[in-house]
């Protein structure tokens, strides 16, 4: 993606304000976002429901659209001033956007507008009036669910995040935290209002919709919202969680509504508003960066996302992941190793491929080609080579052969134990158990489980590095807010 050599001067941009989902059925998506999850109905037509949180002073933060096929019809974000508007208009031109004006009223609450297609293939929204609506911040009388305060932040897969970066800092926008390595920035989190973020990008086929993430005060809210659904039996709406995230240290839920658009509770980030403020740069090898208790990350959360639709409410053609990755599917999801037989017949090999193989959802396999890494027959890979020898860049990137590469640096190999990528189908996965050399797909975290109990027990192979946690600048991606 190429921008402009002289940029137009970005709209000032608030914060993420409201959301358009697209809802196959208004009365059960009602059912979830209103009577469950607690959040304010602001106004209704018989095709739409506007909805807001608890502290919400504009009109909504939600827009709930009846319509054929699941999807985010557009993020919407408020700027500062009416002029903002001219500027958001011209910035898009200037990318080569095609963009839209929308007079006032055409959406309930909410003045004249700007959209536009973004190069990441969003629409987006820019709008500055908007009707405020009644406070009821302290209306406790009326709370229900996950009590949502407000709409905190879009979270956007898209398959180059360090474009996707670049893109977000020439609108204003601050880097909070990434999750990178040497070569690749795996996803970042993004803010124009004081928090971690407004905006988030994971790597992966996109553009897709993530998740869309509401504030809640208080961590009990969080923990209210599990209770209720597991009462009403209604628990497969959990994906993943509660817990205390890595980045952004945020606690958090991810529920899925009843057409799988993904919404994430979220309490307790922090302050960002100082000039200067540092980035928090995690390494994707570090077990705690999404969830800081080292708990696994389901795969459905780096699988599953939403459509997004175009200006006139047609999906968006998806881009297969576009980046250099040790870690390739799904963002920082999916790691391939080549186990020998001697460790894949371990007890604990065993327990964690069984787990693991048992709650693979099938569609993983069927949704989760968005690398070359799944798209060819088993294979043996060359050995891993050290990373100053040879480019991961290079050949996660080739076509038909995508051995993925760990550094030198990565717990496996400096624990001493032998472990080679390989390149391979994910049904490969199943069959290659019972061969001498044993791949399994796996999430990092329970990789990592495996590879602490082999270790644990051989005392020879003992140290295990800690992942570092740099907080310094990395020499590829810059700092903190523009302006
Ligand atoms: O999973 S992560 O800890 O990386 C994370 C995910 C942090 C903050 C978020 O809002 C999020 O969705
Ligand atoms: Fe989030």
């Amino acid at each position: 993606m190429a921008l402009p050599q002289k940029r137009a001067r970005p709209p000032d941009i608030v914060r993420a304000a409201y959301a358009e989902l697209v809802v196959t059925d208004l009365a059960e998506a009602r059912r979830f976002w209103v009577d469950l999850l607690g959040f304010v109905i602001s106004s209704e037509s018989p095709k739409a429901l506007y909805l807001r949180g608890y502290d919400e002073l504009i009109h909504h933060n939600l827009i709930l659209r009846q319509g054929d096929q699941p999807g985010a019809a557009r993020l919407a974000f408020r700027v500062r001033t009416a002029a903002d508007l001219d500027l958001a208009e011209a910035f898009f031109a200037a990318l080569g956007s095609r963009t839209a004006r929308v007079p006032a009223g055409v959406t309930p609450g909410v003045g004249e507008a700007v959209r536009a297609e973004d190069p990441l293939g969003f629409t987006v929204e820019f709008f500055f009036a908007a009707d405020y609506a009644e406070r009821l911040q302290q209306r406790y009388d009326l709370r229900r669910g996950a009590e949502p305060a407000r709409l905190d932040h879009f979270n956007l897969v898209v398959p180059d995040v360090r474009a996707a970066y670049e893109y977000y800092a020439s609108l204003g926008f601050g880097l909070s935290e990434t999750i990178e390595d040497e070569q690749t920035l795996y996803a970042a989190w993004m803010f124009r209002k004081q928090t971690v973020h407004d905006v988030a990008f994971t790597g992966g086929e996109g553009p897709r919709l993530h998740h869309l993430g509401f504030f809640a005060h208080e961590s009990h809210q969080v923990l209210r919202i599990c209770d209720i659904l597991g009462s009403l039996h209604m628990e497969s709406r959990i994906e993943r969680g509660p817990g205390r995230h890595g980045v952004s240290n945020a606690f958090y839920v991810y529920l899925r509504d009843p057409d799988g658009h993904r919404v994430e509770i979220y309490t307790s980030d922090y302050f960002t508003g100082d000039p200067g403020h540092p980035v928090l740069r995690w390494s994707v090898r570090d077990q705690r960066r999404r969830d800081f208790w080292g708990h696994p990350v389901v795969p459905s959360w780096y699988t599953d996302a939403s459509a997004v639709l175009d200006l006139d409410g047609r999906p968006r053609p998806l881009l297969k992941e576009n980046q250099p990755a040790e870690v390739t599917v799904g963002a920082d999801g999916f790691t391939r190793y080549l186990l020998t037989r001697s460790m894949a017949r371990s007890p604990a090999a065993l327990r964690v491929r069984s787990t693991f193989l048992s709650n693979l959802p099938t569609a993983v396999f069927g949704i989760s080609a968005t690398n070359a890494q799944f798209s060819g027959t088993c294979q043996r890979a060359a050995p891993l080579l050290p990373r100053k020898s040879a480019s991961s860049a290079a050949s996660a990137l080739a076509p038909g052969r995508s051995t993925t590469q760990a550094s030198g640096r990565s717990p496996q190999r400096s624990s001493g134990i032998p472990i080679t990528a390989a390149s391979c189908t994910a049904g490969c996965a199943i069959n290659r158990f019972s061969s001498s050399t044993e791949e399994i797909h796996s999430p990092p975290d329970l990789i990592t489980s495996l590879i602490r109990s082999l270790i644990r027990k051989n005392p020879r192979s003992s140290s295990v590095p800690t992942s570092p946690v740099r907080s310094q600048p990395s020499r590829n991606f810059s700092g903190a807010g523009s302006r």
